[in-house]
Formats: C-alpha cells, structure tokens, sequence
C-alpha cells in the first residue's frame, strides 16, 4: 500500500491509492475546501483534483478562506453543506474547532474526504490522506544534522497550535532532535502562517540566542518568512533552514542559498487520490480509509532531478 512504501522508503513515489474505477456511475457534485487560498500548496492540490474529476466524469468546485483560520473556513463548509454537494474534500484548518461542523456534514449524508489535516477524531470521514508527516518532520532534523553534524541550538517555526499537520512534523522534529545530545531543542515559535510575523519571530529569537545554528520550518509560509528574517539579521552563512514545502518562492530560496534543504509534500496526488475516495464511496466501491503520500528531500544538489520535479504549481 501507500502506506507501507512511504514508512519503507520516505523518497519512494507514493504507490497508487485506490482501486479506481474508470468512469463514476454518475456526475456526482464534490466540493474541494482548501485549508486557505491562494496557497501554492493547495493550488497543486486542486490540480490534482480537477485533473481526476475529469478523468472520472465528475463535477468539481474548489474554494477556500483568505486566510488558515476555522472562523473563516467554518462558514464556507456550512454554505457547502447547504448546497448539498455528494461529497466534500476539505483540509480542515482546526483539530477542535471543525470537528463539530464536519460531523454534521457527515450526518447530513454527505460523503467527507479529509485531505492534507485532520481533525481529533475523523471516523465521521469516509477516507483521510495525507503525508506522512512525522516522517517529514524527522526527515528536517536529518537534513539539519547533515549541515551541521556538529550539533547546537535548533527551533522550530510552526504556523498554529492545533493544525494537524504541523504539530506532527514537529512531534517528528522533536523526537529526532531531543535523541540526539549534540542538539539543543529550543520552544517552537508561533507566526500563524503570516511570513511577515515569522520573520520577526527569528529576528528576536536570534537576538536572543545568537547561537542558533539550525531552523525548521515547518511549512510554505513558515518557511517564507524565516527565510527573510535570517537573510535581514545577516545570519545566512550559520543558521541553516530546512523549509517543508516546495513553492516557487522556496525553489529560488534554494537556488539563492537562504534555505539549504526543502521537504517537498505531493499535493497533486492528495488531489487525486481524494476524488478516487469519494468516487468509491459514491459508487459503492473499495474504500481505502487512510492513504498516506511519501515526500522528496530537496537541495541545491538533487534541485534538478526528482527534486525539481517535486516542487508545487504557482497557478
Ligand atoms: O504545508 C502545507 C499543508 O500541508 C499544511 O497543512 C498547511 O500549510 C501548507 O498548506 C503550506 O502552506
């Protein structure tokens, strides 16, 4: 399964999903709710999407809210489940605040797809795929230590407490970091997903500690900003990055040098295997209740190979 090749070998392709059916019985409606729009991240996501919902022939529409907040996706979902859609694809933005509303989309008979997070109890959900991201995290902390086998001060920059995603590649960076006694592990730093607030997260945490030999950034917009901030206080040549997620903005960061490594997610395939998910749940068919997609190290070195190919869409 996709599982089990992603534990094997976190480089390995995800395997494919499901047992896809060539055509949906019917032109089922399926709504796709992005964590946030905009986001480079979910824009591959959606091409994933579109791409299988028009192999399947079935209708899809995507939207998201301006920003990665539950009391901004939550009304989305409640106008969507008024509308009545057969299924929703949705990447909740809270692991307590949608659990509620999600519930009730799925009384309503709608068929629930989680892509990307979760929330803190998903068996309301027909299927839930995602990285595997505690692997990821724990694939930073080795990206980090390559760069600096020496060891020192390392943090985290997370987006949210609460987003499911994050906390598990931290839980991932954490674990690998605490094991290893040449590394310190500093408190992880909050910028809700803001690129301007991160980078003035790093700014005082290095004014602070000055020592700092090694950041992990634990996804696009984290990434983004501590970039900048690291850049600005001159740190560049002693405070490694590891960035999770590959944008356009974080392939050239990788090609200028202000971030060393990136872990590289592979939205598309969320994208598609999500449509195959509620495909097979509308038709009846063989559901795959977890699928869980590998991810690709990337630095300058394997930038044109499989790493170059693993970087996200911009549109
Ligand atoms: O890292 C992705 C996603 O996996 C996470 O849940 C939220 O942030 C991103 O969308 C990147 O911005």
């Amino acid at each position: 399964s996709a599982a089990n090749t992603a534990a094997a070998d976190p480089n390995a392709p995800a395997a494919s999903a499901a047992v896809v059916p060539g055509k949906a019985k019917k032109n089922y409606s399926i709504q796709f709710i992005q964590g946030v729009a905009g986001d480079e991240f979910y824009i591959t996501m959606q091409c994933g999407v579109e791409a299988e919902a028009a192999k399947l022939g079935v209708s899809v529409k995507t939207q998201g809210p301006q920003k990665f907040d539950p009391t901004l996706q939550k009304p989305i979902l409640d106008s969507v489940v008024a509308a009545k859609p057969d299924a929703i694809l949705i990447a909740p933005t809270d692991v307590t605040a949608m659990q509620t509303p999600l519930q009730a989309a799925a009384a309503a008979g709608i068929k629930v797809i989680l892509v990307d997070t979760t929330t803190k109890d998903p068996s309301y959900a027909a299927s839930a795929i995602a990285s595997d991201n505690v692997g990821g995290g724990k694939a930073a902390f080795d990206a980090i230590k390559k760069l600096n086998p020496d060891g020192g001060k390392v943090m985290v920059m997370s987006t949210d407490p609460g987003v499911s995603t994050v906390d598990q590649r931290i839980q991932g960076f954490e674990e690998s970091a605490k094991a290893d006694s040449k590394f310190q592990y500093l408190p992880v730093q909050y910028s809700h997903n803001d690129p301007a607030t991160a980078s003035n997260l790093i700014s005082s945490a290095l004014q602070k500690d000055p020592d700092i030999i090694g950041v992990f950034a634990a996804n696009l917009f984290a990434a983004e900003g501590t970039a900048t901030g690291v850049r600005q206080a001159g740190k560049t040549s002693t405070v490694k990055i590891v960035g999770f997620d590959a944008g356009p903005n974080q392939i050239k960061a990788l090609q200028e040098g202000t971030v060393q490594a990136l872990i590289a997610q592979q939205p598309g395939s969320i994208g598609q295997y999500g449509i195959d998910e509620a495909v097979a749940a509308l038709d009846g068919g063989q559901i795959q209740p977890k699928i869980q997609t590998g991810f690709t190290t990337i630095t300058k070195e394997n930038l044109g190979g499989e790493g170059g190919q693993a970087a996200y869409k911009s549109n």
